[in-house]
């Protein structure tokens, strides 16, 4: 074989791994300049989940070189973390978008949650949540997840709590993600190449502790790789931790598009660029009002509008 197309399994940056239609692995580079159809300029220009065209360089050592990038069906983008003006390209062809957050140590806040469900929303990618480390809640973390259950149920979104060191409260999550590629993404700390590893138990990837003085996750995963299932049909991609979902362009009014539960109801607002904070005739606030959204996703809209206001 001289050439072909391959899946992209790994990205360091620097090289990435790559896997043909005949199931062989080659380390690959990227060849001088990609031709690139995409007009998004980011610090990564291929991504995990990214099927490329290839020309072997060293058959004998697996070497390879990227051609360029098949177009993608879809991809998921964040705010660099080195640069807040450069994206970078999380994960590309997804089915589904799961956001690992749990409620004990390192504790996610809903509003993290949902600046992940936006993103996903805005690149149209299905997201997931996974309420993690169930075991460890006492019962006021007990009544918070019950309180999340009910406004991302009332938002339409699957919500799974699982304990992901215990194999029998993953299978709904589980049997959900089967045939599809999934992202996984979270804070560190928060369980996603534990959780990876019970759904592979051959794979035995590293996790560490959280540290116990500052309760955070220490950057264990520090690449974004895939991993696929023994059904040989299911691919997850476990990634670092993110300390913050940076959203990337946003228009105040298209805010509520990517909310799903307000979606529904925009076109009852007398305004249509209404903002919901308090205008005549407001559906999204009679909606808030006969408790049809949740107040703690109505706040979290709050809280990122806010946040887009004032980078303008
Ligand atoms: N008690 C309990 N501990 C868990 C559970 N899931 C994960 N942990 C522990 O949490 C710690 C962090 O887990 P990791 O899987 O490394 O977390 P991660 O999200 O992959 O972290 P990064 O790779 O740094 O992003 C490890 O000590 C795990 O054993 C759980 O359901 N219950
Ligand atoms: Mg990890
Ligand atoms: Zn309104």
């Amino acid at each position: 074989m001289n050439s072909g197309e391959a899946l992209v399994f790994k990205s360091t940056g620097s090289w990435y791994q790559l896997r043909d239609g005949e199931g062989r692995y080659w380390q690959a580079r990227i060849r001088g300049r990609l031709k690139m159809d995409t007009d998004i300029a980011s610090t990564n220009p291929v991504a995990v989940g990214d099927w490329v065209r290839f020309e072997v360089e060293d058959d004998a050592a697996g070497r390879a070189l990227i051609q360029d990038i098949v177009p993608r069906r879809n991809y998921i983008v964040r705010v660099s973390p080195h640069n807040r003006n450069q994206k970078h390209i999380v994960a590309a062809n997804l089915d589904a978008a799961l956001i690992i957050a749990t409620l004990a140590e390192p504790r996610s806040s809903n509003g993290f949650i949902d600046r992940f469900l936006v993103t996903a929303e805005a690149y149209h990618i299905p997201a997931i949540i996974a309420v993690n480390k169930l075991d460890l809640y006492d019962t006021e973390q007990m009544e918070q997840l019950a309180e999340w259950q009910e406004a991302y149920g009332l938002a339409g979104y699957e919500l799974f709590p699982v304990c992901a060191k215990a194999p029998e409260s993953i299978r709904a999550l589980s049997s959900r993600i089967a045939g599809c590629t999934t992202l996984f993404s979270g804070h560190s700390g928060v369980g996603k190449s534990t959780l990876i590893n019970t759904l592979m138990p051959s794979l035995a990837l590293r996790t560490a502790e959280v540290s116990a003085w500052s309760g955070k996750g220490q950057h264990t995963t520090t690449f974004a790789e895939m991993f696929e299932l023994p059904d040989g049909n299911s691919r997850i991609i476990d990634t670092p931790g993110v300390k913050e979902f940076g959203l990337i362009d946003f228009e105040r009014e298209e805010l509520t598009h990517y909310y799903p539960e307000m979606r529904a109801l925009l076109s009852g607002c007398r305004f249509n660029n209404c903002l919901h904070l308090g205008e005549p005739g407001c559906a999204i606030k009679e909606a808030l009002e006969e408790k049809q959204i949740s107040h703690m996703r109505y706040e979290s809209y709050r809280a990122i509008l806010a946040s887009i206001e004032k980078k303008w």
